[in-house]
């Protein structure tokens, strides 16, 4: 019996090697542990991680990172993969401000190849690292992708499979099969990746064929050919070729991704084929954790928990998801012609109301926002109205279709954008920092941006029932804390008397209003527009704005093209307080502070303002 391996002792991932499989097999029980209780505190990815132990123990033994390239898709499954690469004392940081991010990121470690965060990129990524590799003759090392079945419903995946099978590279893709996305995976890729899942003969038999076969002596030409052809002939009877192998990879699998031994012979195998090789891995998502195994789909992500009882030490009360999926319900019932569609994302989005109440006017299209937008365009074409959910970040993929297959026909398709803003512990991948930004550029979109539940809701039956064309209602991460309660669907606008007009619009309208009120407390008088229809520009504020000293603009989103910049292109004494860069992870409101947008913040800058416009 090997003696028992301290992790924290250990130079990794080059350590890993001189280890036998039997204490890198103790190894994955103890990192199983430091999982469960960093994610217990720190919130985070844990079904997803609990499956890739093994997986990542194994590529880190068979490959030499950071020399072997290995790109996560989504990346929110590498927690293994940061612990094994020297991160483990970092871990308590993670997704914390200033810690360790919750995906991989290049600027983070040398070990992560490539950044991530939105699904069904690996490969593509992968293979211009491989191409890379061949250009700068090197011909040892590999890019590897590791992707989930969930991923696998992304159409950028096909793409990247379908330049890699016939590419002269050393692409391996690693399928993370478990049957889940975020929910209970679906489509018919889903499915027929589920046949391979059940293969369990298909690398015996392979092997076995391939023995025999090989075996068979050559004898003459004409021999060789008649042997070739019934070669082939017997290989395809008895081995049914996957769609892999078709699109030119070597195929090896299925892999039981907890079996350390089994997976380090199939990657060993992988390593030495100098082409493009497939694995198949089985995983179980939540592995070891018996809430996580049970209810994979709740443990995908989480805020912290007890690990005894698996329950969240925050329950989540009503939320704009969830006010929002409850409203959509109310007025289907209504208007029949009302279908919800969701890329993935059913419980993230609060759909799952309209799954329940109406399944049959409710669609999943797996992760595939482009997709989504031209399906919603076809349902609208037939006088259906669609309604997408969708994160903003994830929206970002759809801007051509926004534009091809909805505006340009004029079609009426709402979408609902949620987590516009900042998210907070995602960080720079999934901030909605733009979905203002490039909407604004598309002709015919209406925007609402409403700040609080019943705004939601106005602007959601508006959206839906009077608007034309492609309306987006869009709204926070999160609770509506505001003490306010009557909702606008256009301005909201407070003449104080003052010759500066403060101007905002989305969630920050709060903080707005809590500035006025810390000024008021300071005898400063500031007047207030609250935007709620963003877009397109009306006359309405333009007016009101033409009548101040000074606007100052807050916007919550990317300052580069935002809509404080257009007013000023129109106006001359608007000035613009926006996002400056990429936004990391940390607290909403801690980054909305070190923005410029809490309360506290923006009540300093229009002092200071007001104070410039004195002096001047
Ligand atoms: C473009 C995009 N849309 C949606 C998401 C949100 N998302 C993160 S992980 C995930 C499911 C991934 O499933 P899978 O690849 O099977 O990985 P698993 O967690 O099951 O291991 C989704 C939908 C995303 N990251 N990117």
């Amino acid at each position: 019996m090997d003696k028992k391996t301290d992790i924290t002792k250990l130079d990794l991932p080059k350590d890993l090697k001189k280890l036998s499989l039997s204490q890198c097999e103790e190894l994955c029980e103890d990192i199983r542990k430091i999982l469960i209780s960093t994610v217990s505190k720190t919130g985070g990815h844990l079904a997803s991680n609990l499956g890739t132990v093994e997986l990542t123990m194994a590529i880190h033994r068979v490959f030499d990172s950071p020399e072997d390239k290995i790109v996560w898709d989504v990346g929110h499954q590498a927690y293994t993969h940061k612990i094994l690469t020297g991160r483990l004392d970092r871990m308590s940081t993670l997704r914390q401000e200033n810690g360790l991010s919750g995906f991989c990121r290049p600027d983070e470690s040398e070990h992560d190849a490539f950044i991530s965060g939105h699904s069904s990129t690996s490969v593509s990524a992968a293979l211009g690292i491989a191409a890379a590799m061949k250009l700068s003759g090197d011909n040892v090392h590999h890019a590897i992708a590791v992707v989930g079945d969930g991923a696998s419903t992304g159409g950028e995946l096909y793409e990247g499979l379908n330049n890699a099978g016939k590419s002269d590279t050393n692409i391996i893709v690693i399928l993370n099969y478990n049957e889940m996305s975020i929910s209970k995976n679906v489509g018919a890729m889903a499915k027929y990746l589920s046949t391979m899942r059940t293969k369990d003969t298909y690398k015996a038999t392979k092997g076995r064929v391939q023995r025999v076969l090989d075996a068979t002596p050559l004898v003459g030409r004409p021999i060789e050919n008649a042997i070739r052809s019934s070669k082939n002939a017997v290989k395809n009877m008895l081995i049914h070729s996957t769609m892999f192998e078709d699109l030119g990879f070597e195929f090896i699998g299925p892999l039981n991704g907890h079996d350390l031994a089994d997976l380090e012979r199939g990657l060993s195998a992988a390593k030495k084929m100098d082409k493009p090789v497939f694995i198949h891995v089985n995983t179980v998502k939540g592995k070891g954790y018996e809430p996580a195994e049970e209810n994979p789909g709740e443990y995908h992500g989480v805020g912290s928990f007890e690990i005894a009882t698996g329950n969240p030490d925050v329950v989540t009360s009503d939320s704009f998801s969830s006010v929002m999926g409850r409203h959509l319900c109310k007025l289907a019932q209504t208007n029949k012609k009302i279908c919800a569609v969701t890329a993935a994302m059913k419980y993230g989005t609060g759909l799952q109301y309209f799954y329940k109440s109406y399944p049959k006017r409710f669609f999943d299209v797996g992760i595939a926002e482009e997709h989504a937008v031209t399906f919603c365009g076809g349902l609208a074409s037939m006088g259906y109205v669609p309604v997408f959910a969708v994160y903003s970040t994830f929206l970002q993929r759809s801007y051509d279709q926004l534009i091809h297959d909805l505006s340009i026909m004029g079609s009426h398709a709402v979408i609902c954008v949620d987590r516009a803003g900042i998210v907070g512990d995602d960080g720079e991948t999934h901030q909605g920092l733009f979905d203002v930004n490039f909407l604004s550029t598309i002709p015919g979109v209406t925007v609402f941006s409403p700040s609080i539940y019943s705004e939601l809701e106005a602007c959601l039956e508006k959206a839906v029932s009077e608007v034309e064309g492609v309306a987006v209602v869009r709204y926070p991460r999160g609770a509506d804390r505001s003490p306010r309660s009557k909702p606008e669907t256009e301005l909201c606008y407070e003449n104080n008397g003052s010759s500066v007009l403060a101007v905002t619009y989305g969630r920050i309208t709060n903080n707005m209003y809590k500035a006025k009120a810390i000024l008021e407390a300071q005898g400063v008088k500031v007047d207030t527009l609250s935007l709620v229809r963003i877009l397109p520009i009306t006359e309405e504020p333009l007016e009101i704005m033409k009548k101040y000293d000074k606007v100052i603009f807050f916007e919550e989103a990317c300052a580069l093209g935002c809509l404080g910049e257009k007013y000023q292109a129109r106006l001359g004494n608007v000035e613009v307080h926006a996002i400056d860069g990429f936004v990391h992870h940390g607290k909403p409101a801690a980054l909305l502070d070190e923005q410029g947008l809490s309360a506290e913040k923006m009540a300093q800058t229009i002092l200071r303002s007001m104070k410039n416009g004195t002096e001047a």
